[in-house]
This record gives C-alpha cells, structure tokens and sequence, in this order.
C-alpha cells in the first residue's frame, strides 16, 4: 500500500524545486522516497527521478509526429501516457510496497486539471492499484497581490479540486517572495483561510467595472465562500519548519499518518502538530517580513 502525492500547479510555480526539496527532506527523515517524473517538458531537473515519462514519450516526438506545438505536444504526451498507464503500474513495480512514498512531478498546463481527464484517470488508475494519493496543489502566493489575480486563483483551485476529485492541498508557494512585491491589502491569514471575501469587492470592482461584472463579482465570491472548500497552506521550499510543516498536511491527506509513521519521522510529524494553519499564516508573516496597508479583515 505505498503513498504518495501528485504535485500540479501552473507553469513556474515551483513544482520541480518542491519535489527536489520533499524529497530531501524526506529522505533526511529515512522516509524512502522516490520521484516519478510526469512532465515531458522538464528539461533539467534538480533531482534523479526513478520513473521518467520520457522512457515512455518525449515532447518532441510527439510534436515531430504530429505536427503539434509545446501544449498540443504536451497533452498529447499525456494522453498517451493515459492509454498506456500499464507502463507506469510496471515502472513503479521495484517501489510498489509500502516502504517507498512517491512523489509524482506534474506538468503546468492548467488545462491538464480543468478540463482533460487524462491526469484524473492515470489517477485512478494507481489508486485501483492500491496506490494511497493525494493532491498538492502549487500556486504562487504573488497572486495574492491583487484581488482579481486571487480570485482567478481561488476559482482555479475549486475547478482543480472538482475534476480531481481526490484528497487536496492548495498551497501558497514561495511566500518569501511576497515581501518584496509591496504591501498586501489584508494580512496574509486572510488569504489562507480564504475569509470574508466581500472585502475583495471593492478592488475588483474599482477600475469602472460595468453593473452586470460588479454583481458577477460579488456572485462568484458568494460561490467560493458558500463551497468553503478552498483554503491555502503556505511554503517556502528552503524553510525546514514550512516544509514539514506542509508535509504533516500531506500525511494527513493521503493517510500516510495513520498507516505508515515510523520511527525516524514520527518526532518532526508530532512537531509540526503542534501549528494550526492560521497559525502557520501568522509565522509565515512574520518570518518573511510581509507588510500590509493596516486594512483588517475579520
Ligand atoms: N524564492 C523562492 N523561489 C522558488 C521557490 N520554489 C521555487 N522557486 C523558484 O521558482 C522558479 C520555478 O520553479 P520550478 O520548480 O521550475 O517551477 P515548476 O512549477 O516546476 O515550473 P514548470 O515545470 O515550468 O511548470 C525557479 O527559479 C525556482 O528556483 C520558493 O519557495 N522560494
Ligand atoms: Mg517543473
């Protein structure tokens, strides 16, 4: 019964860097774990992957052949990696027990988690395969800079979550960053818990929106908020404390926690119960030094 997780999110949102960091880190704690590479345009990676799609398909095959370019290739490498998801389960055979956990990189199309089914099916193929997965869903916290950018964001999440339809972890990456991209409008806990979002109303509708977009706003933020299914965890890869800290989320996702702890990582796990996740926001603030304009939310 191995576990694992699929780690997806748009182009440039630290996926590749997220799986090189877990795995360390891991791997630090004697958790044995491997990377399975899914994305055909990875072209130098910061880890060694034990399984790589370009085994099965590289992209420039498969836009020679058929006359595609990068994001017609793209979903065209993973479709056939759908139709041949055989070559996985056998590929993944030396690290099928549940010694292993493993990490799956995932491509950026975000069409890949909105519309095409492809992922969701090599999904629940491995889970028909007994394979215990969760999703970590990686977005860059600079969206939370602007209300319209955070929204999209959010309604992003929501879509993801419904065509996924698996255990789910939206996360706000490199949040160390967000200091130096000015202030924030509210404090950063209010955009991981994805509150009151009433309060975004005025800056999406302050560049002369129309009536009709002014009340589609207002609609759209009473669906995500009537739903409360969206909440963000926060990392920066480098952090230790923020790593862990995301990882005991996993583990409680995919149920690593309650059918696998071992000796080796059992402490840190028991540490990093100790934060909640508006906690966790409230840290993350403060150690990154994120200013806000003094606006509160409550
Ligand atoms: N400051 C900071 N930079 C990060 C962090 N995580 C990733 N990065 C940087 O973000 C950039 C993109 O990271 P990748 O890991 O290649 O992102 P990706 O999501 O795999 O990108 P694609 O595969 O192209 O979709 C790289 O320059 C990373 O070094 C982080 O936590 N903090
Ligand atoms: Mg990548």
């Amino acid at each position: 019964m191995p576990f694992g997780h699929i780690v997806i999110g748009p182009p440039g949102s630290g996926k590749t860097t997220y799986c090189a960091g877990v795995h360390q880190f891991l791997n630090a704690l004697g958790r044995k774990t491997i990377i399975v590479n899914l994305d055909p345009a990875n072209d130098s990676v910061p880890y060694t992957s034990a399984v790589n799609i370009e085994d099965l398909i590289t992209l420039g095959d498969a836009m020679e052949a058929y006359q595609l370019g990068p994001n017609g290739g793209m979903v065209y490498c993973i479709e056939y990696l759908e139709k041949n998801v055989e070559w996985l389960i056998e590929q993944l055979k030396p690290y099928s027990d549940d010694e292993y956990y493993i990490i799956f990189d995932c491509p950026g199309q975000v069409e890949l988690y909105t519309h095409n089914e492809s992922i969701r099916k090599v999904v629940q193929h491995l889970e028909k395969h007994n394979y215990r997965l969760a999703c970590v869903h990686l977005v860059d916290a600079s969206y939370c800079t602007e209300a319209a950018k955070f929204v999209s964001v959010l309604l992003l999440s929501l879509t993801t979550m419904s065509l996924l339809e698996m255990p789910h972890i939206n996360v706000l990456s490199k949040v160390d960053l967000l200091s130096g991209l000015g202030q924030l409008d509210f404090n950063l806990e209010y955009y991981t818990s994805v509150m009151d979002l009433n309060y975004l109303l005025d800056s999406l509708n302050d560049h002369g929106t129309s009536k009709l977009f002014g009340k589609l706003n207002r609609v759209i933020c009473e669906l995500i908020e009537d739903f409360s299914m969206v909440g963000f965890s926060t990392l920066c890869i480098t952090d230790k404390n923020s790593v862990a800290n995301l990882m005991k989320e996993v583990d409680k996702a995919n149920g690593y926690i309650f059918g696998a702890l071992t000796e080796g990582n059992e402490n840190i796990m028991l540490a990093a119960d100790a934060t909640d996740l508006l906690s966790e926001a409230r840290d993350a603030q403060l150690i990154w030094s994120i200013a806000t304009n003094g606006n509160i939310a409550r």
